[in-house]
């Protein structure tokens, strides 16, 4: 159940997130509301762990000039914390979080798959069954691993093997991320609902990332492209934005244009989001570019940061959570990945 205050609306929002930055009174930002789970895009990064009795992890996302940014997940409800092995998880009851960290080795698809097994194997044994967004912080994401396959591409051949292993129980794949890191390994966390209902959307430019073609990889993405979370009765449906980037069908477009990737990136997001794509779905409402908050920008590139923000700044309000990261994206001719939430 939500639990209501006179004087609030009646729609609340059973799970939050807001962006802290160094510095900022995080407890002011929180506003009274429990902490599921937060993440430093710091210098560094630190192995999720419990700190106060809340999971923590930092991972090394933030340039040595920038300043670390903290995503906080709240909720309105108690949370209850733990670790098991190597997985640090909060419950609320109704939202499952959990982190864990795969340190540097020569080839990850076999650890990959042990992590996302036992942490699958958790959440389902709490009850939180219905995934709802992954991130996935891949360190030297484009570079070879021991065996000389792309890091990505080893990453993804773990995870797609445990998604298959699954399919009887996880339909569907969530909304995902999977970008560079400043260090090598690759965190990743998640968050899980039990009873709320997690519709996952494709969108209809772009070919299902679990559909890619062999030439991309041995085993294709395991992500949707959004996925829209009804919780409990009374709190605000959410849609997740997956990482986004200048791709039509399974092509890349505009290897050398970053403000052309921006644009077709950003229109990919405004018909992910719409009225029309929901639809298509089978759910009611919408959402455009302006309902988009919590962003995060990831820029290849150091010096087409500038531009970047210029054409975000253009089409997103001014006035949302807004985070720039300098790394890899995915594949070598993306020059940029734009993700968020809209309610
Ligand atoms: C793409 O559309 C760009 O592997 O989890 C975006 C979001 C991308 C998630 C992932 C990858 C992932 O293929 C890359």
């Amino acid at each position: 159940m939500t639990v209501t205050h006179p004087g609030t609306p009646t729609l609340t929002t059973a799970l939050d997130c807001v962006f802290v930055w160094h510095g900022e009174d995080e407890r002011a930002r929180v506003a009274g509301r429990n902490v599921l789970g937060s993440v430093t895009y710091g210098h560094g990064g630190r192995s999720p762990g419990l700190l106060h009795g809340v999971p923590r992890l930092e991972v090394a996302m933030a340039a040595p000039a920038d300043r670390p940014v903290t995503e906080v997940w709240t909720t309105d409800r108690q949370v209850r914390a733990g670790r098991q092995d190597d997985l640090v998880y909060a419950e609320d009851g109704e939202h499952f979080f959990c982190a864990v960290r795969i340190d540097e080795r020569d080839v990850y698809r076999d650890a990959v798959r042990a992590v996302y097994e036992s942490a699958f194997t958790l959440m389902w044994r709490l009850g939180y069954t219905r995934l709802v967004r992954m991130w996935n912080l891949v360190g030297a994401i484009t570079e070879s691993n021991g065996e000389g396959t792309e890091n990505y591409r080893d990453f993804c051949v773990g995870r797609a093997q445990v998604f298959e292993a699954w399919s009887d129980r996880i339909a569907g794949m969530p909304a995902a991320t999977g970008i560079g890191s400043l260090r090598p390994g690759i965190d990743l966390y998640f968050l899980a609902s039990r009873s709320g209902i997690a519709t996952h959307l494709e969108n209809p430019r772009q070919t299902p990332a679990h559909q890619y073609p062999r030439q991309y990889g041995p085993k294709s993405p395991s992500f949707a492209r959004a996925t829209v979370l009804e919780s409990a009765a009374g709190s605000v449906p959410a849609l997740f934005v997956s990482g986004t980037a200048s791709i039509i069908g399974d092509d890349t477009v505009h290897p050398d244009d970053v403000e052309a990737q921006c644009a077709v990136t950003l229109a990919n997001i405004e018909t992910l989001v719409s009225h029309e794509n929901l639809r298509r779905h089978g759910l009611a409402g919408g959402f455009r570019l302006d309902d988009l908050d919590r962003v995060k920008v990831y820029v290849r590139d150091a010096e087409h940061l500038p531009v970047v923000r210029a054409r975000c700044a253009e089409v997103l309000r001014t006035d949302v959570d807004i985070a720039f990261f300098n790394v890899d994206v995915c594949r070598p001719d993306l020059l940029v990945e734009i993700e968020g939430i809209c309610r």
